[in-house]
């Protein structure tokens, strides 16, 4: 028996006070080794463990559509280097300027007839300005409009953009931590970690939903895995909505020749986001193209609950929606809004 199953992990820890905004918990409920005991134990006892925990708090035959646009594309002065819309790698996205709410519009109605329930605006800035907020604001209130659930991502944030994003009708504001702080470093440098945290605490300190996750598969430890999910995990409370991204390789970018993770070492990842975060939706997300349907099946039973729907992420190519609905259909999931079972905060 290995070390890990001699000594199991206590999986339910004890819920902790609300905090009022994003925060490192001061002590945290899950140490990097605990995660990490997770990840190592035998594939089959630990996607056990998260169907049971998904099982615990969700319709386990729920999966949540949501619909990505980029509403302004490319051009980006950052250097992420996982990033086709960086404007210094030369990977063929031509820079756009932010879309027309009339645009927008028409495509949340196309991705709300085709099932959609969410629907998230992407932009490639590094920060918004003022400006550049009330525009996002006028496309939240059109698509809240259809009755979809809304999402931006639109980089940093300063003081107020939270708060005029979430009077125009914005659910979930998505900023991602991407990586463990020991490795992030290694992907971008033109921001730091601390900047990240700083725009998640102004997002939940408005109240709006916090959409936070990572990216594998970029030449990251085991360790630095388990630290991603631990600094996620150990958000005060931690995030409703939480991605895990494959990396797409994308010709021009640093990352493109990275060599390809172990698919179970993705699978094992979206099981201990479940295992951690009981509460949250977890979104497989980008690289599911690439990954094939027996991966994605596993990933179900990991606990995912929300995929992307529609046949674009932002820049990148993602399954068409009929063979979205055709591997639901075979697999005996149907889409819909998974809303825990059990309402408790996450703490
Ligand atoms: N510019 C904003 C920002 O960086 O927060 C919003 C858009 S950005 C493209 C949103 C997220 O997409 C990134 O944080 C990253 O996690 C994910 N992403 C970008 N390129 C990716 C790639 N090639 N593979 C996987 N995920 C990627
Ligand atoms: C997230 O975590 N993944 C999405 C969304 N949030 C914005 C973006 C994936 C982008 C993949 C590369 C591209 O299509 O440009
Ligand atoms: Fe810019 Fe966002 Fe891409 Fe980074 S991830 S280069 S901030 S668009």
């Amino acid at each position: 028996m290995s070390a890990a199953l001699e000594q199991p992990v206590t999986l339910h820890r004890p819920p902790r006070p609300l905090a009022d905004r994003v925060a490192p918990a001061a002590a945290p409920r899950w140490s990097v080794e605990d995660v990490q005991a997770l990840f190592e134990l035998p594939f089959y006892e630990l996607l056990h463990r998260a169907q049971t925990i998904h099982r615990e708090n969700f319709d386990p035959t729920l999966v949540e559509f949501a619909t990505l646009l980029s509403v302004k594309t490319g051009g980006c002065p950052e250097d992420c280097g996982y990033c086709p819309q960086a404007a210094r790698y030369d990977t063929g996205v031509e820079a756009s300027k932010l879309m027309e709410p009339a645009e927008v519009l028409a495509a949340a109605q196309r991705a709300k007839d085709a099932g959609a329930t969410r629907f998230c605006m992407g932009a490639a800035w590094r920060a918004p300005k003022d400006r550049d907020i009330e525009k996002v604001a006028e496309l939240v209130a059109t698509v809240k409009a259809l009755g979809l659930e809304t999402c931006a991502t639109l980089g940093m944030l300063e003081d107020g953009h939270a708060e005029t994003l979430r009077d125009a009708g914005l659910d979930y504001y998505n900023h991602n931590l991407d990586s463990a702080p020991d490795f992030y470093g290694d992907i971008i440098s033109t921001r730091d970690y601390q900047d990240r945290l700083d725009t998640l605490g102004r997002v939940r300190g408005a109240g709006v939903k916090v959409c936070c996750g990572g990216i594998v598969g970029m030449g990251e430890s085991h360790t630095q895995r388990a630290g991603l999910i631990a600094q996620l995990a150990n958000l005060a409370p931690y995030p409703e909505s939480v991605p895990i991204n494959h990396l797409v390789r994308v010709q021009g970018t640093p990352l493109a020749e990275q060599a390809p993770l172990d698919p179970f070492e993705f699978v094992r990842t979206i099981a201990v986001a479940r295992i951690t975060m009981p509460l949250a939706r977890v979104r497989l997300s980008a690289g599911r193209q690439q990954m094939g349907d027996a991966i994605q099946a596993l990933c179900f039973l990991a606990g995912a609950n929300s995929i992307f729907y529609g046949d674009k992420l932002l820049t990148t190519g993602n399954p068409d929606t009929q063979a979205d609905l055709d591997l639901l259909q075979r697999l005996g999931l149907k889409p819909g809004q998974p809303v825990p079972l059990n309402q408790q905060a996450l703490a």
